[in-house]
């Protein structure tokens, strides 16, 4: 018997109490529609956590296989073309995307070797990390020429330093563990006795706070090696200018803005062939180096799917053996 029949029957069986039945029956039908609705939205949360749990383990996936197909396309590059990288050279210039059953992935690979290396302010000493002096000198002119107080810049390197390096005494304008650890700071923590792994990292560190962010957003990186300041001049852009004047004593903005907007579309073959298109500049005396190829790359991957995003980046460095090995990976939105 049908629903509907059942409840005729009802309806004819205590026809004298209609009123008190209809209403229990509307009662009824209340609840076991509050009932539903409960059920519905934890079978929808549920449902919500499961695709979650699956996007983040396809993402993890993918980020592998794009990091993997990456570090394919940078060996055969630098097996054939080691000498020159350059900003039309397909490996950087070209996406990789992809769309797999409704998910958008895209993954590009950039030079890292063309920007500013926060670790390069420090070198090891034998058993400490000390100040790179020429780096300083760099990073002086180039928060300078961004009209950073003088006072301030000194700070931002103190604090840098101090947060590299291993002992407990604070440089002259410098702050140690017993800062960071003590009321004044929050959440208390310790300083990191190591090199940078992301450039967000100096966001903890109070001297950076008085600064612009765009500054360290737009010239610096971190890439976690020991190594001298180095840009590779063929992948630099025209607004790279403050990063290129910062490594030489005597080149003024203008003078970068020129040499950036004369950078041939094949690159420079060598240092030689670089310094001696600008006679009239002197390049003569560098805080770093000035290169034309890279050793580094950093693989950046995205992935989409409905309202879902997550994202990776990864740092390849090589060797002088062609071996390429990461040496950082951060993953977000997983
Ligand atoms: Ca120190």
């Amino acid at each position: 018997m049908s629903t509907y029949g059942l409840l005729n029957q009802i309806l004819i069986m205590y026809s004298k109490d209609k009123g008190i039945v209809l209403i229990s029956i509307l009662l009824i039908v209340l609840l076991l529609s509050s009932v539903a609705v409960l059920f519905g939205n934890k079978y929808f949360l549920s449902l919500k956590r499961a695709q979650y749990i699956e996007f983040q383990s396809v993402s993890l996936n993918i980020f592998r296989n794009i990091e993997s197909l990456a570090k394919d396309k940078i060996d055969k590059e630098l097996r054939f073309n080691k000498e020159k990288l350059t900003k039309n050279n397909p490996l950087i210039s070209e996406l990789m995307a992809f769309n797999l059953n409704g998910a958008e992935i895209i993954g590009k690979i950039t030079d890292s070797g063309n920007c500013f290396n926060i670790n390069s302010i420090v070198t090891f000493d034998g058993d400490q990390y000390v100040e790179n002096k020429k780096t300083t000198t760099a990073f002086r002119k180039i928060l300078s020429l961004n009209e950073i107080d003088n006072n301030i810049i000194e700070e931002v390197i103190d604090q840098t330093i101090d947060w590299i390096d291993q002992d407990a005494n604070p440089r002259a304008f410098g702050l140690e563990d017993y800062y960071y650890s003590g009321p004044l700071h929050s959440p208390r923590e310790y300083t990191g006795m190591r090199l940078l792994v992301s450039i967000e990292e100096l966001k903890s560190i109070p001297a950076v706070k008085k600064i612009d962010w765009n500054i360290f957003k737009n010239y610096f990186c971190a890439i976690p090696i020991l190594d001298e300041l180095s840009l590779n001049i063929n992948t630099l852009d025209l607004e790279d200018a403050y990063l290129l004047s910062s490594i030489y004593s005597n080149l003024t903005i203008k003078d970068a803005e020129y040499i950036l907007d004369n950078i041939p579309k094949s690159g420079f073959d060598d240092l030689n062939n670089f310094i001696g298109s600008f006679p009239d500049l002197d390049l003569k005396l560098a805080y770093g180096k000035i290169r034309v190829s890279s050793n580094i790359f950093e693989v950046n991957s995205e992935m989409s799917f409905n309202e879902f995003v997550s994202s990776s980046k990864s740092i390849i460095i090589y060797e002088d053996n062609n071996n390429g090995f990461i040496i950082s990976r951060i993953y977000n939105g997983i």
